[in-house]
């Protein structure tokens, strides 16, 4: 399998992150890629190719043109304000002020364009997003070349983005923007599942009125787990898209059992769908060890994912999304691409 990748991602090297009430080093770190890598090499995955140049036009059919200006803007305005740190939010439109308005100023703007509080702006960050992207765009390409597989090694992650928030180490979503290049490539119809410890509520946002796409998601429990907001078993889609999205929340503690019981269920979804293409948001924080989530997946588990994953038989672009344990996200990963390709061989 091909793997798309640039070493711009180094672009995205925020040094703080709010957890605990202390600003930490992020656990969404540059170094997670380096282990991928080492990984791929090591495993004999194949080809690691750069990405291509995309016009941005492709990432405005799914976030809002003045959401992508803001994400250009941000960092050069927060310098202007006088700040010393990276760039946060404290301050949201949020139940009792639903405001709509889009502030001057750049605290109240990043308040509009986010969903959450972790994840800091910094020097370089929409750059790396952007990148991010094009990874992923070469990846459908690959796919609509008729590759049968390919991994996009995106960095920053994508799937909490939703069509004008950043969030949750996320800022352009990766995978909504080679779904749509999928169909806008041919495809009639392409399911998403999403495999990430987290909720992808950015993904469910963006095609929650579609029936052109399928969203699945296997997650932690959004009663107790991040993005805490969106992610029920009761989220089924609205208007056109009603029945064409799938949520699987699970518990803490949950072992590969359980989960591949979810994935079972995810895959008959799939099957029923009759899509063309399958994009999987591949998160490797289901592991035992990541230190941000509570599922209990052993490095082996990844192998019997990805043999799972290529049952359903469809031309897959796997995503990458998150993964905090890093020593060993690159055998994790890697042990899904390699199922996935020994059941394919
Ligand atoms: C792409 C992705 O996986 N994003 C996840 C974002 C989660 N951010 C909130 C993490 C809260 C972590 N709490 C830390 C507890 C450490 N003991
Ligand atoms: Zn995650």
């Amino acid at each position: 399998m091909k793997t798309v990748y640039s070493p711009d991602h180094r672009l995205r090297n925020a040094k703080t992150e709010l957890t605990g009430g202390q600003l930490v080093t992020p656990f969404e770190c540059p170094q997670r890629v380096d282990y991928v890598l080492a990984a791929i090499a090591a495993q004999h995955l194949g080809d690691i190719i750069a990405p291509s140049q995309w016009p941005r036009a492709l990432i405005e059919k799914v976030h809002n043109p003045d959401y992508l200006r803001f994400l250009d803007s941000a960092w050069q305005l927060w310098i202007q304000a006088g700040n010393q740190g990276e760039a946060m939010p404290n301050i949201w439109p949020s139940r009792s002020m639903p405001s709509q308005r889009i502030p001057n100023h750049i605290d109240g703007q990043l308040g509009h364009y986010s969903l959450a509080g972790e994840t800091s702006i910094s020097l370089g960050t929409a750059e790396a997003a952007w990148v991010s992207a094009k990874v992923a765009l070469s990846g459908a390409q690959l796919i609509s070349q008729s590759e049968g597989s390919a991994f996009s090694l995106c960095r920053p992650p994508g799937h909490h983005a939703s069509r004008d928030q950043f969030g949750g180490y996320c800022f352009i979503n990766n995978a909504a923007v080679a779904t749509q290049k999928l169909l806008d490539d041919g495809a009639q119809k392409v399911a998403i599942l999403d495999v990430d410890f987290h909720h992808g509520n950015g993904t469910q946002d963006i095609f929650y009125q579609r029936d052109d796409v399928l969203f699945c998601s296997i997650h932690g429990d959004p009663m107790e787990a991040f993005p805490y907001f969106l992610g029920f078993s009761d989220e089924t889609g609205q208007d056109q898209g009603q029945g064409f999205n799938l949520n699987l929340p699970l518990p803490r503690g949950t072992p590969y059992s359980v989960w591949k019981n979810a994935l079972t269920t995810a895959l008959a979804k799939i099957s029923g769908f009759r899509a063309d293409a399958l994009v999987i948001s591949l998160g490797v924080d289901t592991f035992e060890n990541d230190p941000i989530s509570f599922f209990k997946l052993k490095s082996d588990d990844f192998l019997d994912m990805g043999m799972n994953i290529a049952k359903a038989g469809l031309p897959t672009l796997f995503i990458m999304e998150g993964g905090y344990a890093v020593e060993e996200i690159g055998i994790n990963t890697v042990n899904v691409l390699k199922g996935f390709e020994n059941l394919t061989l």
